[in-house]
């Protein structure tokens, strides 16, 4: 009887401390489905970012396990995930989602579990707005990726006769209201601004109001997969004017939605000056180019915000979601993207949007 409960004891003992050894992280984002590009971003960014750090010991000796939550960039699927994240796998902390439309209810949860949850990605000014206490961002905001793209339009472009187009979704559309407010205040006021629908594929209808009306730019505020087809049919009806859009469309998959390298001609975008160029980084873009990887768009944010992650625990001792935050508030930390900082509502101190070129080898790069 008392071998038993000594191997009990032991067999807890065993448990417990296992159990111990590992802090779990969740990696939120689309996963699967349409969007599935910029899960793949989040998701090898996290992975590497975690392999890195566990092969130098982890977080004060403990190992970093990632749990990988698909939202489909859903946000009913975003809500049930987060709930799963806190409840069934008990993680500590969470990396993502990508979609605003996602992270915004999403991060309601985490708020309310004391979770802290940075995205990568979302850039929709609400996410950071709303005074809650453990949701931060590495990314920029839309509304400062949207005056960047006004002036391209008016003062490089000098555009005059602009149609705003969004895809009613909160990233979306919010990028395109934030991106016309500052044309009208620069002088420009749209000749059309109309939103259409995500998923439709057909956009000849619109394409042919936007030729009778003489537009000499298009504006579009949204993610490749309606931008890469709006493109096609604009140029295959002869409308060869620029088209500008924002970081939805970073991504090689950008090329594919359109239908080939020779229709992404004329296009340009916003996005932060290229990590893949920060010094503090190269060796990591090798790593990622000697898997046969190219860690375009958000991956070196999504591996920066694993570093973030992990140095806040580190330094402040805790896994704690309201006290990381905090701690993450008062300090910068290194990361492959440079030293970040963040303000009291979670943004970053600096925003580094540029333009972007899409050329017709495929391939973007900055202006
Ligand atoms: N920021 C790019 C698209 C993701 C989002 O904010 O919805």
């Amino acid at each position: 009887m008392k071998k038993i409960a000594l191997f009990c004891l032991v067999f807890a003992w065993l448990g417990l401390s296992f159990a111990g050894d590992i802090i779990k992280i969740g990696v939120a984002g689309p996963h699967t489905g349409a969007y599935a590009a910029f899960g793949e971003q989040l998701w090898r960014g996290s992975e590497q970012a975690a392999n890195d750090i566990n092969a130098k010991g982890g977080i004060n000796g403990k190992k970093i396990e990632l749990v990988k939550a698909d939202d489909a960039c859903e946000p009913k699927q975003a809500v049930s995930i987060a709930n799963r994240l806190i409840d069934s796998d008990e993680v500590v902390a969470v990396i993502g989602h990508f979609c605003s439309s996602s992270t915004m209810p999403a991060s309601e949860i985490y708020d309310d579990a004391g979770v802290l949850m940075i995205t990568p990605g979302s850039t929709n000014p609400k996410i950071t707005e709303r005074g809650l206490v453990t949701i931060l961002r590495t990314c920029g905001r839309d509304d400062q990726q949207g005056t960047v793209a006004a002036d391209f339009l008016v003062k490089t472009l000098k555009a005059k006769r602009v149609a705003v187009l969004h895809d009613k979704d909160t990233y979306g559309q919010g990028l395109a209201d934030a991106m016309k407010a500052h044309m009208n205040i620069l002088g420009v006021k749209e000749v059309l601004y109309e939103g259409l629908t995500r998923g439709e594929k057909d956009f000849n209808a619109l394409v042919t109001k936007l030729r009778s009306l003489n537009v000499d730019a298009v504006y579009f505020g949204g993610l490749h997969t309606e931008a890469g087809p709006l493109v096609r049919q604009m140029r295959e009806q002869g409308l060869n004017v620029p088209f500008i859009s924002g970081d939805g469309i970073v991504s090689e998959e950008f090329v594919l939605t359109a239908g080939g390298e020779q229709y992404v001609k004329n296009v340009y975008m916003t996005f932060g000056a290229d990590p893949r160029n920060i010094k503090a980084g190269q060796q990591v873009v090798e790593t990622f180019r000697r898997q046969g990887y190219e860690p375009e768009g958000y991956t070196l944010y999504s591996y920066a915000t694993m570093q973030v992650v992990a140095e806040a625990m580190k330094q402040a001792k805790t896994t704690d979601g309201i006290k990381l935050a905090k701690w993450l508030k008062q300090h910068a930390v290194n990361t492959v993207m440079g030293v970040k900082s963040w303000d009291n509502k979670g943004d970053l101190n600096t925003s580094d949007y540029v333009i972007y070129q899409w050329h017709d080898n495929g391939q973007y790069s900055e202006l």
